[in-house]
C-alpha cells in the first residue's frame, strides 16, 4: 500500500467494530491487562512468566544494563520443549491432540502430545548420537512435515540452536545460511510438494553442503518417494536413524538466556541477518500473546495458522506460542489452490477450526478466487481471525469480516517482526474495538510510538517512524555474529532515546489508533516475505547479461508489493531474443535466491535514475513501476534519463 493510499484509507475509515458482549464475558483477556502493566512493567511481565514451568524459578525479571543487549529473567532455567510438551502430557492431557496433520496430497497423521513427547525424544536422542551438545546450531530445510516441528523441538530440548531456512529457498541461499552459522548438521527430506507435484529437496542440500564443510551429517526424512543422491557415512535416514530410538529423553534446564533459534531475514544491504532469540523471554511473550490475541481456550479450541516454519510466525505461532498453551491446531503441508480453490474452508469444516491466523496477501487472493468458494462451506466453528505480514487493506479487512467471519468472528491484525519475536501491536478479542486496517495499540506491556525525524512523538493525526521505546521479553538479542550491524540496523537511528527503529512507516488517526504503513527503507514485502532490493539486485547482476540493476516494489492488488527490475544489459548481442532474455533472468533470481524472489516484471532499460552521489532513485522507477506520471526529477544527475527510460518501454525495447 503507498503512503497516500493508506491516507486516504485512514481519513474516511469511521467504521468501528466493538466486541460482542458474549465474547468479552468468555474472553481470556481482560481490560485491566493494559493497567497492570502500565503500573509496573517488569511486574507484569514476571506474573506472565509464571505462565510457563521453570526448573529454577527467575527473581530477576529485566536487566537493561547493557543496552541493547537485554537480559530478561536471567538466573531462572527452562526447558522450551519440556515447557510446550511434556508438561501437557504430565497434567494428564497425553491423549489430547496436538496436531491434525494434512498433507498435501491428502494423507492425513494425527499426533497426541504422548506421541510428540516420544517423537521429540527420539530425535533428541538421534540429535545426541550425532554428537550434537548444546550450543551447536542446525539447520532445518524442510516443507510443513510433522518431522520439521519434530526437529525444531528436539533442538529445543537439547539447547541446540536451529536455523529454519524456508524450503522455498535455492540452494545458494542454503548455502549462505549454513555457513552463516556454522551448522552442523541439515535436517530435510527427499522432496516436497508444489502444487500438487513431487519436486527434490534434497539435491538444493547435495549442493549447499558441497561447499559448508561444518557440515557432518544430513538427515533425510522421506516424504515424496522420489530419487535422491546419497552420500554414504554422510547422508543418514530419519526412519532408520530416529525411529528406533528410545522414547525416554531427560530435558534438561538451560539458562533463560540461552540462545534458542536463529531465524534469517531480509536487510537493506548486504547479506540477510541472522535473528537471534533466546528462550525464557521468547517463550513467555509468544505464550502470553498466542493466549490473548487469539484467546486460546485449549480444552475446546482448533487452532490454525496458515503461515510456514520457515518463518517467524511458523516459529512463534505454530510451535512455540500454542504448543506452550497446549493448543490442539491444524498443521497443513500445502498450497491453498491445492487440489481446488476451497482446499482451507474444506480443511476449517473438516476439524472444526475455531481460530484462523492468516496474511492479508491470502484473503485477497480469495477475493480475488470469489467469495462463492468459502459460501460453500461450514465455517461456523470460526471464532477468532487473524492477519499478519503486511498491512490489511480495510476491503480485505471487510470481506474477511463478512465471507470468513460471519460479521461476528473478531479479527485481530497483529503487527510484529522477525526481531521482535511475538506479537507487539494488535487488538485484544474482546476488550478492543477494532477498524477495519488499523492494528490498533501496542499490547499490555508493550512501549510502541510513532515518531518524527527527531524522535518526539507525533500527536493525534500525525505520522512518522514506528519506534519501540521500552525492551521487551522476545525481542532479538542481536544479529548472530555481527554486533555491529544489529547497533547499526536498529539502534543508530534514534541514539538519544534509545528507541528501536522497525523499519516501517505508520500513523496516529484522530482516535490515536496505529496504522501501519509499510516498510520505510528499501525492503520490499511481497505476500507478506521480506525480501531486499539489494539482494534482488545482486542476484541479477550476477548474470552474465547484466551490467546494473535495480529494483522496486510496486504496489501489486494480490500480493501487496510486486518485484520490478530495470536491467541495463552489458553490451549489445543484435540477434538476442528479448522474452527468453527477460525469461532466464527471472529464473536466475529464483535459482538464486528461490521462487519468491523472481520479478514480476524486468525491464530492459539503457540508463538507471541516478542522484549526483550515485544513488539509485528508486521513487522514479517506482513511478514508471505503477504507471504513474514521473515524479519530480531535479535532483537527476541527468534529468534526460526519465525520458530515455519511458521512451524506450514505450517503444517495447
Ligand atoms: C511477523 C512478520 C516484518 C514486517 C514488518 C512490517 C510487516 C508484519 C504487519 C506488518 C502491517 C501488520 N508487517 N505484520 N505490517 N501490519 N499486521 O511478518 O515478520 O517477516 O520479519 O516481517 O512485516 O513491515 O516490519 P517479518
Amino acid at each position: 500500500m503507498t503512503e497516500s493510499s493508506a491516507l486516504d484509507n485512514l481519513l474516511t475509515e469511521s467504521r468501528t467494530f466493538p466486541p460482542s458482549g458474549e465474547f468479552a464475558a468468555q474472553a481470556n483477556a481482560k481490560a485491566s491487562l493494559y493497567e497492570e502493566a502500565d503500573a509496573d512493567r517488569e511486574a507484569f511481565w514476571a506474573a506472565q512468566a509464571q505462565r510457563l514451568h521453570w526448573h529454577t524459578a527467575p527473581t530477576q525479571v529485566l536487566d537493561w544494563s547493557n543496552a541493547p543487549f537485554a537480559q530478561w529473567f536471567a538466573d531462572g532455567k527452562l526447558n522450551v520443549a519440556y515447557n510446550c510438551v511434556d508438561r501437557h502430557v504430565e497434567s494428564g492431557h497425553g491423549e489430547q491432540v496436538a496436531i491434525h496433520w494434512e498433507g498435501e496430497p491428502g494423507d492425513t497423521r494425527t499426533i497426541t502430545y504422548n506421541d510428540l513427547k516420544a517423537e521429540v525424544s527420539k530425535a533428541a536422542n538421534a540429535l545426541t548420537g550425532l554428537g550434537l551438545a548444546a550450543g551447536d546450531r542446525v539447520a532445518i530445510y524442510m516443507p510443513m512435515v510433522p518431522e520439521a516441528i519434530f526437529s525444531m523441538l528436539a533442538c529445543a530440548r537439547l539447547g541446540v540452536v536451529h536455523s529454519v531456512v524456508f524450503g522455498g529457498f535455492s540452494a545458494e541461499a542454503l548455502r549462505s545460511r549454513i555457513e552463516d552459522a556454522a551448522a552442523k548438521l541439515v535436517i530435510t527430506t527427499d522432496g516436497q510438494y508444489r502444487r500438487g507435484n513431487p519436486v527434490s529437496l534434497k539435491a538444493a542440500v547435495d549442493e549447499a553442503v558441497a561447499k559448508t564443510p561444518t557440515v557432518t551429517n544430513v538427515l533425510v526424512v522421506r516424504r515424496t518417494g522420489g530419487e535422491v543422491d546419497w552420500t554414504e557415512g554422510r547422508d543418514l535416514w530419519w526412519h532408520e536413524l530416529v525411529d528406533g530410538q528410545s522414547a525416554e529423553h531427560t530435558p534438561e534446564a538451560f539458562d533463560a538466556e540461552h540462545p534458542l533459534f536463529i531465524l534469517y531475514t531480509s536487510g537493506t544491504t548486504g547479506n540477510p541477518k541472522g535473528i537471534l532469540h533466546t528462550s525464557g523471554g521468547y517463550l513467555t511473550q509468544a505464550s502470553y500473546t498466542h493466549h490473548n490475541v487469539f484467546d486460546l481456550k485449549p480444552d475446546t479450541d482448533v487452532y490454525w495458522c496458515t503461515a510456514d516454519i520457515g518463518w517467524v510466525t511458523g516459529h512463534s505461532y505454530i510451535v512455540y506460542g500454542p504448543l506452550s498453551n497446549r493448543v490442539t491446531q491444524v498443521v497443513y503441508e500445502g498450497t491453498p489452490n491445492t487440489p481446488h480453490e476451497g482446499r482451507h474452508w474444506e480443511i476449517i469444516q473438516k476439524y472444526g477450526v475455531s481460530i484462523y491466523y492468516t496474511a492479508p496477501t491470502l484473503i485477497r487472493t480469495f477475493m480475488k478466487w470469489g467469495a462463492d468458494i468459502p459460501a460453500r462451506y461450514d465455517l461456523s466453528s470460526l471464532r477468532v481471525l487473524g492477519s499478519v505480514g503486511e498491512p490489511i487493506n480495510p476491503e480485505a479487512w471487510m470481506w474477511y469480516r463478512e465471507h470468513v467471519g460471519a460479521n461476528r468472528a473478531p479479527i485481530v491484525d497483529t503487527w510484529w517482526q522477525t526481531e521482535t519475536g511475538a506479537i507487539m501491536i494488535s487488538p485484544l478479542p474482546g476488550v478492543t474495538a477494532t477498524k477495519p486496517g488499523s492494528a490498533m495499540g501496542p499490547l499490555p506491556g508493550i512501549g510502541a510510538k510513532v515518531v518524527d525525524d527527531a524522535g518526539a512523538e507525533v500527536g493525534k493525526g500525525g505520522g512518522g517512524y514506528l519506534v519501540l521505546d521500552k525492551p521487551w521479553p522476545s525481542m532479538l538479542r542481536g544479529i548472530w555474529g555481527d554486533e555491529a550491524r544489529f547497533r547499526e540496523t536498529y539502534w543508530s537511528r534514534f541514539t538519544e532515546q534509545g528507541y528501536y527503529f522497525a523499519g516501517d512507516g505508520a500513523k496516529y488517526d484522530n482516535d490515536g489508533a496505529v496504522w501501519l504503513l509499510g516498510r520505510v527503507d528499501d525492503v520490499m514485502n511481497v505476500s507478506g516475505h521480506r525480501i531486499s532490493t539489494t539482494e534482488v539486485e545482486s542476484a541479477l547482476v550476477s548474470h552474465s547479461r547484466v551490467a546494473e540493476a535495480a529494483v522496486v516494489g510496486a504496489t501489486d492488488p494480490t500480493t501487496g508489493q510486486a518485484i520490478v527490475a530495470f536491467v541495463i544489459l552489458r553490451g549489445v548481442q543484435p540477434d538476442e531474443d528479448a522474452t527468453a532474455l527477460v525469461k532466464s533472468l527471472r529464473d536466475h533470481v529464483a535459482t538464486e535466491i528461490g521462487p519468491i524472489a523472481k520479478p514480476r516484471q524486468v525491464m530492459v532499460v539503457p540508463e538507471l535514475p541516478k542522484t549526483r552521489s550515485g544513488k539509485i532513485m528508486r521513487r522514479l522507477l517506482r513511478d514508471v513501476a505503477e504507471n504513474r506520471q514521473v515524479g519530480d526529477v531535479t535532483t537527476l544527475a541527468d534529468s534526460s534519463v526519465m525520458d530515455l527510460i519511458s521512451s524506450g518501454l514505450q517503444s517495447g525495447k
